[in-house]
Parts: structure tokens; C-alpha cells; sequence
């Protein structure tokens, strides 16, 4: 399936139907009454996140979702019909923005969450409505009120517990396909991963979802490389996993480098917990391993983990590492939701 974490789309809500104006007509009654029904109301246009989407491709082909109208009152009192809503799939984790994508609409983030893009206009009055002691034959009625028409932006940002960063090359896609199902493009030229690929791991009986994400490099917050718009899916990521190449000259410099760009890129991405691994070790001798490992060390003022991703080494390590940090969070999170729906 393609990826495409950004769309626009166009939507109309339903207009309302018209009220009616009628009387009442038998034999043998006089002075039957308005009996014009309301108009139905307009369909609205929702938006619902849906588990099993991980991208917005569906909506390069289909950009156009209008509500039904609804249907004109009767006579006889009869109610036209609503208008049927017109509803968007979209991915868990999307956000809905205004034309402008600033104003943020809707974030849905939980499946089966659910919010109203545009409302559909209500029904008119039929002439049933306007009678009264004064006016016991009105001849009026409302027009059904029009619906909302709007140019929205979606933006996928996927909820992975875990995101991989790390300069291209630094191995990020191999260490996903080492422990996931999933299957990344892996070369050994920089900029293989152009697009964020997920993956659910299993350690323990537990699992966690991680995201590998295209490489970052110097300049990226300014466009350099592919530039930074991929963080936008590391965002809510509990945990970042900081890859680092061995082979690099400078291990130290690497790791500096792209914690440089996360911080210029903001949201929250520096703050976030981190787990720092100095990869291709099976490509080392010992000593390169002390050295480097040293420099990542000091660069990183904590405890980093060597493995090989290639050979599995020291990977199973890591994932329980990752394990214990993403309950943690899981757990303060929750702790902080309950603390702040007991405030009054
Ligand atoms: N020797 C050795 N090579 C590795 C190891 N991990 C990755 N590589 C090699 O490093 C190269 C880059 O690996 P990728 O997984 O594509 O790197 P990436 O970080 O995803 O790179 P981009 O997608 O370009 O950002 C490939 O040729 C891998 O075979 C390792 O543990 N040991
Ligand atoms: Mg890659």
C-alpha cells in the first residue's frame, strides 16, 4: 500500500429540505388547516478514525464527499427525509486542519473517535408550524437552510510507541526488519527509507509498535536531505530510538548532529526519552567499540547500548530496555489523566 500522510479535501454538508405549505382537504371538513410538514435536515460530513488505515492514499482518488440534502415537507403533514452523512475513513492518528492547515478542527486519535466537519443545514417549517389563534390559515413556510461547504487538510501523524532516528545509513531499517515482520528497503546508500514504515515487535509477550522514519541530516529543519517533515511522525512517540553507525568517524558528532535537528524541529521531540545504541558492531574491533562507545557516552551524558543489527547481537537487550521505558511512560500518562479528572 502507498503512503501519503497529507490530503485535501473538499466537503458539502446537506442543504435542509423546504417546509411545505398545504391545508387539509376533505369532503365534509371545512377549514382543514395547514397541514405543510417540516423539510429534513441536511446530512452532515464526518470524520472516523478507523483501525487497519495507515495512510491517506485513499483520498489522492477521492477528494470530493458531499452529504445528501434532505427532503422537502409534505402534505399531511409528512416530515421530509434526512439527508444521509457523508463519513471519511480515516487512519488512527489523524488531524484535521482548515484550509489555511494551521486551525486545527479535529485530532482524532483513538479508533472510532469520531468528529462533525460540516453540518448539515436543518429543515425549513412547513406551514403546520405558523399557525396560531390570529393566523389559522398561514401561507408560509421556511426554505431548508443551506449546508456548509469547506476546504479541509488531513494529516496523518501515526501513533508508533517507539521511534527510530538517526543519520541515513545508520542501519535504522535494519534493526526494524530485525525484529518485526515488516520488510524496508535496506541499501547502503543514504536515503534508502523515503517514506515512515511501522512495525509491531514482540518481547516477552508484550508488544509495541515502532516507526522507522527517513534519515535526518545537517540542515534538515532547513530542508536539507528530505528535510524534517517526517519528525511530524515521531510527535507522539513515547520513547525515540537514537541509532548511531559505528563506522562513522565520530560517533560523539553523529549523535550530536541529529539531536541538533530534533531540538530545531521543536514539539517536544528533545524532551522525549531516549535510548542510544551504537550499531554495527560486528563491522568493529574491540577497541573501535570502547572508543566510539566512549565518545557516544560522553555526547549523550548516559549509558548507550552496543549491538548489530545485522547479526541480532545486543538487539534483544535493547527491545526490553524499550519495554521498561515505554510502560513507564504508559504509566505516568495514565497516572496524569486520572490526577486530572479528579480536579474539580
Ligand atoms: N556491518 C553491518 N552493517 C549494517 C548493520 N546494520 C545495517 N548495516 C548496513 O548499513 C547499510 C544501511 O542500512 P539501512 O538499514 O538501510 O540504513 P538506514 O538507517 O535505514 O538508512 P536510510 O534509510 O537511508 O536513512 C546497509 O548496507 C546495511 O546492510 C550492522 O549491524 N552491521
Ligand atoms: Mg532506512
Amino acid at each position: 500500500m502507498k503512503f501519503l500522510d497529507e490530503a485535501k479535501v473538499y466537503i458539502r454538508s446537506g442543504n435542509g429540505g423546504n417546509g411545505c405549505v398545504s391545508f387539509r382537504r376533505e369532503k365534509f371538513i371545512e377549514f382543514g388547516g395547514p397541514n405543510g410538514g417540516d423539510g429534513g435536515k441536511g446530512g452532515d460530513v464526518i470524520a472516523e478514525a478507523v483501525y487497519g488505515l495507515n495512510t491517506l492514499i485513499d483520498y489522492r482518488y477521492q477528494q470530493h464527499f458531499f452529504a445528501k440534502n434532505g427532503g422537502a415537507g409534505m402534505g399531511k403533514g409528512r416530515h421530509g427525509a434526512n439527508g444521509a452523512d457523508a463519513l471519511l475513513k480515516v487512519p488512527v492518528g489523524t488531524q484535521i486542519y482548515e484550509e489555511d492547515g494551521e486551525t486545527l478542527l479535529a485530532d482524532l486519535t483513538e479508533r472510532g473517535q469520531q468528529a462533525v466537519l460540516a453540518r448539515g443545514g436543518n429543515g425549513g417549517f412547513g406551514n403546520a408550524h405558523f399557525k396560531s389563534s390570529t393566523n389559522r390559515a398561514p401561507r408560509r413556510a421556511n426554505p431548508g437552510q443551506t449546508g456548509e461547504e469547506l476546504t479541509i487538510r488531513l494529516r496523518l501523524k501515526l501513533i508508533a510507541d517507539v521511534g527510530i532516528v538517526g543519520l541515513p545509513n545508520a542501519g535504522k531499517s535494519t534493526f526494524l526488519a530485525a525484529v518485526s515482520a515488516a520488510k524496508p528497503k535496506i541499501a547502503d546508500y543514504p536515503f534508502t527509507t523515503l517514506q515512515p514504515q511501522l512495525g509491531v515487535v514482540g518481547v516477552d509477550g508484550r508488544e509495541f509498535v515502532l516507526a522507522d522514519i527517513p534519515g535526518l541530516i545537517e540542515g534538515a529543519h532547513e530542508g536539507v536531505g528530505l528535510g524534517d517533515r517526517f519528525l511530524g511522525h515521531v510527535e507522539r512517540c513515547r520513547v525515540l530510538l537514537h541509532l548511531i553507525d559505528g563506522t562513522a568517524d565520530d560517533a560523539g558528532k553523529a549523535y550530536k548532529t541529529v539531536r541538533d535537528e530534533l531540538s530545531a524541529y521543536g514539539h517536544g521531540l528533545s524532551a522525549k526519552p531516549e535510548i542510544v545504541i551504537l550499531n554495527k558492531a560486528d563491522a568493529l574491533t574491540p577497541q573501535e567499540i570502547k572508543k566510539q562507545a566512549g565518545r557516544l557516552r560522553r555526547a549523550a551524558e548516559q549509558d548507550v547500548f552496543v549491538i548489530s543489527a545485522a547479526s541480532g547481537e545486543g538487539v534483544r537487550d535493547v527491545l526490553r530496555a524499550l519495554m521498561a521505558l515505554i510502560e513507564a511512560t504508559r504509566a505516568k500518562s495514565e497516572g496524569k489523566r486520572e490526577h486530572a479528572a479528579w480536579q474539580p
